[in-house]
């Protein structure tokens, strides 16, 4: 009797073991951003994205994120399912954008200048000194001419859903105050990865290296490099003032963010919900944008309470760096295209009006 019931209890645990094996390979196997689970409708394919930025938590770009998040999982009722990483935690720009293309990730929001690297004529978007201000940019990126440049990302299995603000870039280094282009004499100045603002640099006479945002702040507190560039916003909610003690206002480039999501994982959704990503990271980024601009008002005041000093940047020192980046735009400009360059100039002349 003993002998018959250990054998029934060791049936039973085998069985029981075998049912849960079952279970936990599904998961893993199918954790491709889809997963068939039940968000009170009855049994629905939920899908997941996996959304990650290089800046902080605490920045407008995460806020813009959470937004959309917010939008997404209700306007899906919970289909679609949005998880959210920040601080570099799924890697950096270009990593991120590469994982998208493989789909092993849904969502990033680069810089243009990365994105460069995929698509050249994005570089037109990081031409020294070409938008004015915000509004103008706002109304060119969200124009025609904007959507062109999208439409260019589908060959690369990427999607490009709407512009973001990361915003005017200011230089900051912890040598000397850089009030003309004969303070950037070697300097060793970090850029994003992208051969143009290489080449802007060294014309100014700086010494530049092309580096992942990951990477950034040890850098600048190893002293490996002497300075970055990033809009107030983000030199103060990534404590760039603990590392660097002078700022200057060159306002040298506005970067547009542009909000990605992997080409295969957009084509596995239906119309209905292409349209709900779609709509969600164009009004996600509106509201972005509004956060970064009070966020930049509000920062290059705090950042000299931290103890950096600012310089301000005369329009005759402006002009001097403009006539000296001026052949570096030219050479980029051929090799994007004149037609298309000139139609970025028109529009940005159009919306200057
Ligand atoms: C964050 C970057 C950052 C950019 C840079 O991932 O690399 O300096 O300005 O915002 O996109």
């Amino acid at each position: 009797m003993k002998k018959l019931l250990a054998v029934f209890f060791m049936v039973m645990l085998v069985f029981v073991i075998t049912a849960c094996g079952n279970e936990n390979a599904n998961n893993e196997g199918n954790n491709e951003g889809n997963n068939t689970g039940d968000n009170g409708g009855g049994d629905v394919e939920v899908k997941t994205i996996r959304a990650g930025i290089g800046l902080n938590d605490q920045h407008p770009q995460y806020k813009g994120l959470l937004k959309f998040k917010e939008i997404v999982e209700e306007k899906t009722n919970g289909a679609i399912k949005v998880e959210t990483y920040h601080s570099g935690q799924l890697g950096d720009d270009r990593t991120m954008t590469e994982a998208l293309q493989l789909g092993t990730q849904e969502v990033t929001i680069p810089s243009t200048a990365p994105i460069a690297n995929f698509v050249k004529e994005f570089s037109v978007f990081d031409f020294p000194f070409l938008f004015p201000n915000e509004e103008v940019a706002d109304e060119v990126l969200d124009g025609p001419v904007g959507q062109k440049f999208l439409d260019m990302l589908p060959d690369q299995d990427l999607m490009g859903l709407a512009y973001w603000e990361n915003g005017f870039r200011d230089l900051t280094n912890s040598k000397r105050a850089v009030a003309s282009a004969a303070d950037f004499d070697g300097l060793k100045i970090r850029t994003m990865e992208n051969d143009l603002h290489l080449d802007a640099f060294r014309a100014l006479g700086a010494n530049p290296t092309p580096m992942a945002f990951t990477e950034l702040f040890t850098a600048l507190q190893q002293g490996t490099v002497d300075g970055q560039e990033n809009p107030y916003a983000t030199i103060y909610l990534q404590k760039f003032y603990e590392v660097q003690s002078h700022v200057s206002n060159t306002h040298h480039i506005y970067s547009p963010f542009v909000f990605l999501m992997s080409k295969s994982f957009y084509d596995g959704l239906t119309e209905e919900q292409q349209q709900i990503v779609k709509d969600a990271a164009v009004e996600a980024g509106q509201y972005e944008r509004q956060l970064n601009r009070e966020a930049n008002d509000k920062y290059l005041a705090d950042l000299q309470s931290e103890g950096m000093t600012f310089t301000e940047i005369t329009p005759e020192a402006r002009q001097e760096m403009v006539d000296l980046i001026e052949p570096v735009i030219a050479e980029y400009a051929d090799a994007i295209g004149k037609d298309l360059v000139d139609e970025v100039y028109q529009a940005i002349e159009d919306a200057s009006k």
